[in-house]
């Protein structure tokens, strides 16, 4: 998300670099996988505009221990992350932050600010922050994966590192001056509303409390209000020899206790409110260590995670280590050998935003406080409660990425989805923080989130009862889905105008979402997932009416303006013809919206006009009049690849039969708009959403659609990737002759057997296996362009797609055969090549033939290969048949019926979860009912 735009901020004048880097010249590749990377990790990448933050932290976890940047204003966040490249003055150390995210920031709690000197004058009246704060140059800083260490002009070195819910800190204070503490308790990035500060000079402990909530308050009332309450325990390795507090402008010197919130003003903090406290450690003291443990339940629980994860005695350089294994430990997942030492870096860095969030959020007891603010236990088979969920970001790319290499966090983090949902009377919001719903953006995109980690192996959590409540907030119109509260940024009901959508089938400009032409298509993304999760779950009315719902963009895709999705009217007429526009659209224009329906290109290209159309309007969505690529910045007709809406309109050259163009494509944007510089991503990082794109992109992969786990093939950017799951599954991607310039696919084989396709099925990330590319530096304009060989695409009316047949060589059986050697395995050995005997002949009244695929499994479709296929003649083609399924193997269910055939092969729709097929053949061929010749009997996915 944006509206950054809003934030009143420091001027960026000065470009520390052009941000090139990652393009340089790539030295003689390595031949071995990076060693170390967590190394590789470069954390200030972003914090030029993508508004990441430099702090420490670890994966997926609750502190982010990081720098307030100050441009001499107190009441403001420099930028959303805390930090700003280009701003070098500090006036704290907050224990939590966001990473990427927009409006005026969020979190940053309880910022700790070290002193040499005394305070006689309140710093929250210092709001200018001319003595509070401290100069500071990139020179004397150091930022790595768990690992920040700043040298401020004022002469102290802090240096910073955490474990999951705590954080460690090192002070070093200049000689000969007083070495003091503040606690800015209640300088939030966006306030609050109460904050309280307690010191305890005999156990050397800060404690307290800080109430926020606020996140885009200063855009629209309806969330400038607190929603989350964070505990804090600080405990220090040196005495206190002096303590004071301070409330607004009052200082009490010897004071030991304070309170009272910044309040929220009109959005922004009033300048001159706030408390907190400080202390003054022994004359001589120059090396001050704390242990700082956080909760969102209580003080008791923060001083829990203390003593479990940071305990009196441990020191700051084992946690830094600790948080340096960690890291490598989830980046390790990805493999990568090749490339230069820019491009490794950028990778690895990306891998590593893409991993801040969500965040753990419940404590180590277990206990997590709800959106109905009451504390919850983790039960079941959850391990952690997770909390930030940047919800129109991250269901296109990031919760794939998370749940392809940790489905035991994306499980997780899909019950605490749920779980928020449950909390929350059934709504599930779209943008949530901490415990909080905050209702920004548009669409609904836990119901894409949550299909979409069930698909790639995320399914240990409540998919049923969480997949019953998603068609239930889909189908039932609530109060709030009427009304137009918080508009715009964000709106208060889950599905805007639900009423009208489900009269229409579109949103309309009238309605109550932020743009009814955008909402519409996020609706159909939602949906199109949610017809998957309940295809996967055996619900295949609930399919069937989702995926019709799905296709929703044809009323919103208007042929009169030249074919651009567009903002309608509830009467149907269209409004604002100029595809340029961003009117009804959230953060995008008609032109770059038009292109987000991942689920159904065919059906877009053809509404066009067909591929030839949909190719040369993707030629001059990417490039410029004189044929440059025009990747962002070139206006609404064009691309823009630093924001989510456009991400995916890269890859649809594979649909239209011309990849060479995706490769050609995406290789530009990894090369040119993501560096090593500051300023290398390209936009908001939005909780890791863009970043998740680059990895996806750099391995020559990306997520067809939410719900789907097929992926989308281009060039990867090295020699190498493995990717080792945690559930064990190793994917192993080779490229040979990769290079910066090598972004062609020239052929490319799959589990050794050579394949054409622009993608791969679900089944590659299930099971795993080896896909070996052939890149080299022109374009194989021969690969990738069959007919058979795009990616599908899912229409109400579309025979499902398939290619791994799940009953190739599985335990079959069958009634009488023929003869001994036209036994039931010969109608699955994967051949009809065998001559008249490879297949299974039945004879006798009964004629059954079945399969076990071993467990339940999902099947869409079942291809049988009748006589004429095995070169006997079409008169001995199977003529009546039904396809039954069963998971006992006891009782079957027809679930199709073939009548009349007489063709060599016949493909069925048979959309079902099921561990047993069974073919039962009525009339064996075409005169009379004599022996079934079945060669072969294939079943998708
Ligand atoms: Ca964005
Ligand atoms: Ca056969």
């Amino acid at each position: 998300m944006n509206r950054q735009d809003l934030l009143v901020s420091c001027t960026h004048a000065v470009a520390l670099s052009a941000g090139i880097a990652a393009v340089a010249p790539a030295p003689a590749a390595a031949q071995s996988a990076v060693a170390d990377p967590a190394a590789a990790v470069n954390p200030l990448i972003g914090t030029n505009r993508g508004e990441t933050f430099p702090g420490a932290d670890t994966p997926f976890g609750m502190v982010q221990w990081s720098p307030e940047n100050t441009a001499g204003d107190q009441t403001r966040t420099v930028r959303p992350g805390g930090y700003g490249f280009n701003t070098t003055r500090i006036r704290g150390f907050a224990l939590t932050h966001l990473s990427g995210t927009g409006c005026a920031g969020a979190s940053g709690d309880v910022p700790f600010m070290p002193l040499p000197g005394t305070v006689t004058t309140s710093p929250t009246a210092d709001n200018t922050d001319a003595r509070y704060a401290s100069n500071f140059s990139h020179a004397n800083e150091t930022a790595a994966a768990g690992f920040y260490r700043v040298g401020l002009d004022s002469g102290v070195n802090v240096e910073l590192t955490a474990t999951t819910r705590t954080g460690s800190g090192r002070f070093t204070y200049p000689a000969g001056q007083p070495a003091t503490m503040l606690i800015r308790t209640s300088n939030s990035e966006l306030g609050s509303s109460a904050a309280q500060t307690t010191i305890n000079a005999g156990t050397r402990t800060i404690s307290g409390s800080v109430t926020s909530g606020n996140f885009c308050g200063y855009i629209n009332a309806e969330t400038r209000k607190s929603y989350y309450q964070l505990f804090f325990v600080a405990v220090f390795d040196r005495p206190f020899t002096s303590t004071g507090t301070w409330v607004d402008a009052n200082v009490t010197q010897g004071s030991v206790s304070s309170s009272g919130g910044t309040t929220f003003g009109s959005g922004f903090p009033p300048a001159g409110r706030g408390s907190g406290g400080f202390v003054t450690f022994p004359a001589g003291t120059t090396v001050v260590n704390v242990r700082v443990g956080i909760s969102y339940v209580s003080l008791a629980n923060a001083q829990a995670n203390l003593d479990a994860e940071n305990p009196s005695g441990t020191t700051f350089d084992t946690v830094r280590q600790r948080a340096h294994d960690a890291w490598n430990t989830a980046l390790r997942r990805i493999e990568i050998t090749g490339g230069s030492a820019a491009q490794q870096t950028v990778f690895y860095t990306a891998l590593y935003h893409a991993l801040l969030h969500a965040n753990v959020f419940s404590d180590v007891n277990g206990q997590y406080r709800g959106m109905d603010q009451a504390v919850h236990n983790v039960t079941g088979s959850q391990r952690a409660q997770y909390a930030n969920f940047s919800g129109w970001d991250i269901y296109r790319g990031q919760v794939q990425l998370v749940t392809l290499l940790q489905p035991d966090v994306g499980s997780d983090m899909a019950q605490s989805l749920f779980n928020q949902a449950n909390q929350n009377g059934g709504v599930w919001d779209r943008w949530t923080h901490n415990q909080g719903g905050t209702h920004v953006m548009t669409g609904d995109p836990s119901h894409a989130s949550l299909p979409s980690i069930f698909a790639f192996g995320g399914t240990n959590f409540d998919a049923a009862g969480a997949l019953a409540s998603m068609l239930h907030s889909a189908t039932t119109v609530t109060a709030a889905d009427r009304s137009r509260v918080g508009w715009n940024v964000m709106v208060i009901g889950e599905r805007p105008s639900l009423d009208q959508y489900l009269a229409l089938g579109y949103v309309p400009a009238d309605g109550n979402a932020w743009g009814g032409a955008g909402e519409t298509l996020e609706d159909g993304n939602a949906d199109f997932a949610l017809a998957q999760l309940a295809a996967r779950l055996g619900n295949t009315s609930a399919h069937d009416q989702f995926l019709a719902r799905a296709q929703g963009w044809r009323k919103v895709f208007n042929p009169a303006n030249g074919g651009f999705i567009s903002e309608r009217n509830a009467d149907g007429t269209f409004r604002t013809p100029d595809p340029s526009s961003s009117a009804g659209f959230a953060e995008g224009s008609s032109a770059q919206y038009t292109w987000m329906i991942p689920y159904n290109p065919r059906g877009l290209f053809a509404a066009m006009g067909g591929n030839s159309a949909a190719i040369a309007r993707l030629d001059a969505f990417f490039h410029d009049a004189a044929g440059n690529f025009s990747l962002s910045g070139g206006g609404g007709l064009k691309s823009d690849l630093t924001n989510e809406p456009s991400i995916g309109t890269p890859w649809l050259y594979n649909f239209a039969r011309q990849p060479w163009k995706t490769q050609a494509t995406v290789r530009q944007v990894l090369n040119t708009l993501w560096t090593t510089a500051p300023n290398g991503i390209p936009g908001q990082d939005d909780l890791g959403a863009m970043s998740a794109w680059y990895v996806w992109s750099a391995m020559g992969l990306q997520p067809i659609a939410p719900g789907r786990a097929d992926l989308l093939l281009a060039a990867p950017l090295f020699s190498q990737v493995i990717i080792h799951r945690s559930n064990g599954v190793n994917l192993t991607i080779n490229a040979a002759g990769a290079a910066t310039n090598a972004g062609f696919i020239q052929s490319l084989t799959v589990n050794g057997t050579t394949s054409t396709r622009s993608w791969l099925p679900e089944s590659i990330v299930s099971s795993g296996g080896t896909v070996a590319f052939t890149l080299g530096t022109t374009a194989n304009t021969s690969w990738g362009v069959g007919a058979d060989d795009v990616p599908p695409s899912f229409d109400v009316d579309t025979a499902p797609p398939g290619t791994t047949n799940l009953a190739l060589n599985k335990p079959a059986t069958a009634s009488t055969s023929c003869n001994a050697n036209e036994g039931p395995q010969k109608a699955n050995n994967g051949s009809v090549s065998g001559g008249n005997s490879d297949k299974w002949c039945g004879t006798g009244a009964t004629k059954t033939w079945r399969v076990d695929l071993g467990a339940g499994t999902v099947i869409r479709s079942v291809t049988v290969r009748h006589a004429q296929a095995g070169g006997e003649t079409a008169a001995f083609n199977t003529r009546d048949y039904d396809l039954q399924t069963s998971n006992d193997g006891v009782t079957f269910t027809t679930v199709a019926q073939v009548r009349g055939n007489t063709a060599a092969s016949t493909t069925t729709s048979v959309l079902s979860t099921t561990r047993f097929l069974r073919l039962n053949v009525i009339t064996a061929e075409q005169s009379s009912n004599n022996a079934a010749r079945i060669y072969e009997v294939e079943v998708f996915q």
